[in-house]
């Protein structure tokens, strides 16, 4: 296989959903990954923050072998001998009573929507079919029809309609405008909120913004909702983003990092006054909780813990952040982040964008992925080391210098 031949394959036989940097992996250890032609690469996406313990961990890797060689799939209708220990090692891991199981982010944002829908109704005393949910502008949380019904991104909703109802959108990091739409309508059952958001180019709100939108939830009797499929699981120096203000969620949406990036794994967390609400045959999923995920996503999770990967993750973060601002160069034009999650806004220079920058740090020997022309995102695995985020940082700073 050669880098030309992958890319003419998917061009010619693959649907047309995605753009990506020329480079075809066919390699990944730990922070690095390899291209077909041997050339050597930090990963700063992590797949989008899903590879957060480092590729190819091989403690994950390890109970992936071992659960796929015994039993990987029995669907819910019986029970298996993983599902149950998995729960009550995620639930106490992340300290609620009950997790309910799915596989990619927007199947486990599609549950939490419709978690909330039902406890409007059976808790709060909603009118049938009444029930909102407040979001947020510039949100991301997937692609299915009722994600992108929430989406303010033109390119994700046009053309796609017609769309799900029952949504209020305001502006993000704006506690006026969400306390005016919670104080007109006593329909409200929940606020549905990314910690940071991602997709808006690592947008990190003011202090205070997570603590006192809880806050104003529990006032109007509202579910908080976290969306940590990208914050969560170390990335932004906690386990969650969410604990920076010390907010416990109402009910808490993971995904990504959640299996190491071996697997498509996710999972909703709720106590049982919320999650309880659902009832058999309401909800569910064929691959949801299978044996293979429920080894991985524990395995997975006991990495974080045993290499303390929230710790390294706020160190580190510090690190980059500083050194980027310490960049002697123009285009440099903001540094933003928290933990491992960063971005830089590029400001362009003689023509060349962000995305002229990531082509000249792949070069170099680095990946990272543009967002909305002027925005890079800098997300390596958190097993990077320190002496490997300096030869990153030196790469990154030489690609943005040849420039000058
Ligand atoms: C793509 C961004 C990242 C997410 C949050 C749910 C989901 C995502 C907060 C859905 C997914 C992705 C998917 C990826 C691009 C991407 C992304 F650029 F859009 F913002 F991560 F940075 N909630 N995020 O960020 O999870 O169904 O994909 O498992 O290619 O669309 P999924």
């Amino acid at each position: 296989m050669t880098s030309q031949l992958a890319i003419e394959l998917e061009d010619k036989y693959g649907a047309h959903n995605y753009h990506p940097l020329p480079v075809v992996l066919e390699k990944g250890k730990g922070a690095k990954v390899w291209d077909v032609e041997g050339k050597e690469y930090f990963d700063f996406l992590s797949a989008y923050s899903a590879v957060n313990q480092g590729h190819c961990h091989p403690r994950i890797v390890g109970a992936l072998k071992e659960q796929a060689e015994k039993l990987t799939l029995t669907s819910r209708a019986f029970y298996n001998d993983v599902l149950g220990s998995y729960e009550k090692y995620i639930t106490e891991y992340f300290g609620f009573d009950k997790v309910l199981p799915m596989n990619t982010g927007a199947e486990a944002d599609e549950t939490a929507l419709k978690l909330c829908r039902k406890w409007g109704y059976m808790k709060k005393g909603i009118p049938e079919n009444k029930a909102k949910i407040i979001v947020c502008e510039n949100n991301f949380h997937g692609r299915t029809i009722t994600i992108i019904s929430m989406s303010t991104d033109p390119v994700a909703y046009t053309d796609f309609g017609p769309f799900t109802p029952g949504f209020i959108t305001i502006p993000y990091n704006d506690l006026k405008s969400l306390e005016k739409e919670l104080k007109n309508d006593p329909n409200i059952a929940g606020f549905l909120v990314e910690p940071i958001q991602g997709e808006a180019g690592v947008f990190v709100p003011e202090d205070g913004y997570l603590k006192k939108a809880y806050d104003l939830c529990k006032q109007y009797n509202v579910l908080f909702i976290a969306d940590e499929v990208q914050t969560g699981i170390a990335r932004t120096g906690k386990l969650l983003a969410c604990e920076h203000e010390n907010v416990h969620p109402d009910i808490l949406i993971l995904g990504k990092a959640i299996s190491g990036g071996v697997f498509p794994i996710s999972a909703v967390l709720a106590n049982d006054d919320i999650m309880l609400c659902i009832k058999p045959g309401e909800h569910g999923s064929t691959f949801g909780g299978n044996p293979i995920a429920c080894k991985v996503a524990e395995a997975a999770l006991e990495v974080v813990r045993d290499e303390n990967l929230c710790e390294r993750a706020e160190e580190l973060g510090k690190i980059f952040r500083n050194e980027m601002k310490n960049i002697n160069s123009d285009m440099v034009e903001l540094v933003r982040g928290k933990g491992l999650l960063n971005a830089i806004v590029i400001r362009p220079k003689n023509g060349k964008t962000a995305w002229d920058v990531c082509v000249k740090m792949k070069e170099n020997g680095v990946l990272a992925k543009p967002t909305h022309q002027d925005i890079i995102r800098f997300a390596p695995p958190l097993i990077i080391t320190e002496e490997e985020l300096y030869e990153a940082i030196d790469l990154i700073k030489k690609s943005i210098l040849s420039f000058e």
